[in-house]
């Protein structure tokens, strides 16, 4: 058979819920017409006759496709079909038996879903691994583990060396809208993913031939939050480097006028949008998921802010999140008050696992929840700190580096990563905590940010942060503002005075970053 096309791997499941009343050899023939690379006959229910008789039937339209057929854990009904090889997990015969029944040329594959069983199943030769479970999915539902696309990547880390020479994918609520941004986060740098495992969004398709098709498609295709993304030779490395490229970014805004699609709390609708006019953008304050499909193809950039949290309004980020994915436009993430409610951090959860985000954008308890870390905020303020600014580079930088994607957290001193390159901010002003919602509308101005610069996210991102903490400063200095009432519509001014300034090639406003 030679070496295996790991692509697109079809993971067959009889239960009506999921097959319906189709024949599952028709259906598998369908899905191998529209290009399925591997196919797992799976089936825990039926007498050992049906399986070899089905199996039977699905080995021969799988051998006119030139394509693998796997037996889930029967050895025996693999030997009888003469098939090419077999799926284990861990509670099934284990893998050098197997091994030895089989004979070294069968495909032999494992379930992992720790790093030691990766370890152990790379060391006694599995010729592949399923990864999982990444997702939450209602076709397996004993799993033992959710990993997420974090816990797949620490997989594919831990085995870069032992594993090299084993294949890899993934499995667990993989589906159009999932899986080109699984690849590109779960994948390491030293070890990728070789493609994904799917039972339901094929199987349970109205037409299983058409889903694999889009389904192959989506994973030869890089993903468009990765396609335009400089190599990484070509970005600024040093901070001058980098601040000598965020005039021409507020320059675009202003040329662009982009959108800027907010999905936000009740408190600052107002200030946002005004604060998307004065540094250039078009905004619309649209919390109805219903209208992303359409909003995401207008080359704008969407803002979820968690900070009014309720059911519905969950329900509507998913929906826009998945749309903005889809299309290709950038969203931010400001997990709004992630560390103080039980609701807000199943809130953070659900976001996280559902899509891809450019940038997250918080608070220490924010970042912290989002990071995984148990922390209680007071509300929507940070809360006390005992990090120093160390610490807290270190966790922008490992949750940028996990994500695969920027990560901004403000505070006295702001902290930007893409996993790679990690720089701290130090302007702005104290009144900036004084007002209400002055992270939300940075949330909103590197929204712009990026809708102009998706070549470099991260540069995208110290653009935002710039034009806004140094608008803080200069409107804090301004003689007419006395207190926090003056200083909100000083603050509106001078974040519209550096877009013009900017724009008129004017950049000495920027000899302020620090
Ligand atoms: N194994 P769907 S998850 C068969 O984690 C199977 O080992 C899993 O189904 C594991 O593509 C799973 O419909 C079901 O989400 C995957
Ligand atoms: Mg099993």
């Amino acid at each position: 058979m030679g070496t295996v096309d790991y692509s697109l791997y079809l993971v067959t499941d009889s239960t009506p819920t999921i097959l319906g009343e189709r024949d599952l050899v028709e259906v598998v023939e369908a899905a191998l017409a529209g290009g399925v690379t591997v196919v797992q006959y799976r089936d825990k229910v039926s007498d050992t006759a049906v399986l070899v008789s089905t199996a039977r039937k699905l080995h021969t339209v799988t051998q006119k496709h030139n394509v693998p057929l796997l037996i889930n854990d029967r050895i025996d009904v693999a030997l009888a079909v003469g098939c090419e090889g077999v799926h284990i997990g861990q509670d099934d015969l284990d893998l050098l038996t197997a091994r030895r029944l089989l004979g070294n040329k069968a495909v032999i594959g494992v379930t992992v879903s720790t790093i030691e069983e990766a370890l152990k199943a790379c060391k006694d030769g599995a010729n592949y691994l399923g990864i999982g479970t990444v997702f939450g999915t209602a076709t397996k539902t004993n799993t033992k583990h959710i990993i997420g696309t974090a816990g797949t990547k620490e997989i594919l880390k831990a085995i870069a060396t032992e594993g090299r020479d084993v294949r890899t994918v993934c499995i667990g609520g993989i589906n159009s809208s999932t899986v080109q941004r699984v690849l590109y986060q779960a994948s390491d740098r030293k070890k990728k993913l070789d493609g994904v495992a799917i039972v339901s969004a094929i199987i349970a398709a109205n037409d299983p031939k058409k889903a694999a098709e889009e389904l192959l498609h989506l994973v030869k295709t890089p993903p468009s939050f990765a396609a335009e993304a400089l190599a990484s030779t070509q970005k600024p490395q040093d901070v001058a480097g980098l601040i000598r490229g965020v005039p021409a970014i507020i320059t675009a805004v202003g040329e662009k006028t982009p959108l800027s699609h907010n999905m936000t709390n009740l408190v600052v609708q107002n200030f946002a949008a005004n604060v998307a006019l004065s540094v250039g953008g078009s905004p619309i304050m649209a919390n109805y998921g219903e209208e992303a499909a359409d909003l995401s193809k207008l080359g704008g950039a969407l803002v979820i802010n968690m900070g009014s949290v309720t059911p519905d309004g969950v329900r509507n980020h998913l929906q826009a999140l998945q749309a903005y994915n889809l299309a290709g436009g950038p969203v931010v993430f400001d997990p709004v008050g992630g560390g103080a409610t039980s609701i807000r951090r199943s809130a953070i959860r659900t976001l996280m696992a559902a899509g891809y985000f450019d940038v997250i954008k918080g608070n220490e308890g924010e970042i912290k929840t989002v990071y995984g870390m148990v922390v209680q905020q007071r509300g929507v303020d940070s809360g006390a700190s005992t990090s120093t600014d160390f610490d807290k580079a270190t966790l922008v930088r490992d949750l940028a580096a996990r994500e695969r994607n920027i990560v901004v957290m403000t505070g006295a001193t702001d902290f930007v990563s893409d996993g790679d390159r990690t720089y701290a901010v130090s302007n702005g002003h104290e009144l900036l905590g004084r007002i209400t919602g002055s992270g939300c509308v940075l949330g909103t101005t590197i929204s712009l940010m990026l809708a102009v610069s998706r070549g470099d996210k991260l540069l995208a991102a110290i653009a935002g942060l710039l034009h806004y903490e140094i608008a803080a400063e200069i409107a804090a200095a301004r003689e007419d503002v006395k207190g926090p009432g003056t200083f909100v519509p000083a603050l509106i001014d001078e974040l519209y005075n550096i877009q013009k300034a900017a724009s008129s090639g004017n950049v000495g406003w920027l000899e302020r970053a620090k």
